[in-house]
């Protein structure tokens, strides 16, 4: 029999990042792949040696395949995609063409996008990474403009992970100037697998609400 795969998040998120926890990375690629999971939780607070033993830097996610443990939502998902040909080509280019859009989506868009996000929290007259952000969108854009994915063409964990680091500007406005990358996230986003991501991430941390409410925790 396989080997259970178990995602770990937190138990208990506040709203605000409630749907943008990274667990849904994992949650998505594991449901368009059709590949059973469970998810366990571990406390947002305290984070206790437990948790530093799975997670260096005290954050989620992680990962159990069996008794493969790993971190980082990226590292998880190409773990993930090595199990399943509808999370990436196994043809050469193919491959290739997803891994260099994957790690452009973390080390190109996600390495500016994030920095940007934490920046606007404390609402400053002009953010000072606006520019460079704007300059990463318009050559995706341009991009986008062209084709429907980013590799092979057909959805990949590159469109999975481009499309979720690009949802947090979106939903602040950042793509008011960016039609192509609004309708590549709207359709990354309708996918079966996305919703059903998001809402039971949703239903995680809402049926933590409820245990707390109820003084069960
Ligand atoms: N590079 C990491 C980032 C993980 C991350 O930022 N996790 C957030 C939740 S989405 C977290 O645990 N934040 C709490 C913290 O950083 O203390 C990954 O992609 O797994």
């Amino acid at each position: 029999m396989p080997e259970r795969v178990t995602i770990w998040t937190y138990d208990w998120v506040p709203p605000g990042p409630r749907g943008f926890v990274r667990d849904l990375r994992l949650r998505w690629a594991l449901e368009e792949a059709g590949i059973a999971y469970e998810v366990a939780s571990t406390p947002l607070s305290p984070r206790g040696p437990d948790h530093l033993e799975r997670q260096p830097f005290a954050q989620v996610p992680f990962l159990d395949d069996g008794d493969i443990r790993l971190f980082e939502s990226g590292a998880c998902l190409l773990h993930l995609a090595e199990k399943s040909e509808v999370l990436m080509p196994v043809d050469a280019q193919g491959k290739a063409d997803t891994l260099q859009w994957f790690i452009a989506a973390l080390n190109s868009v996600e390495m500016v996008t994030v920095p940007w996000w934490f920046i606007n929290l404390s609402n400053p007259p002009e953010n000072p990474l606006e520019g460079w952000m704007r300059q990463r969108f318009d050559r995706l854009e341009a991009v986008l403009q062209t084709r429907d994915w980013l590799a092979a063409s057909r959805f990949t964990i590159a469109d999975l992970m481009m499309a979720d680091v690009l949802r947090m500007p979106m939903k602040l406005g950042a793509l008011a100037d960016h039609p192509a990358l609004r309708n590549y996230v709207d359709r990354l986003c309708a996918r079966p697998a996305f919703v059903k991501a998001h809402r039971d991430q949703i239903a995680h941390f809402e049926s933590a609400d409820a245990a707390r409410n109820n003084g069960q925790s």
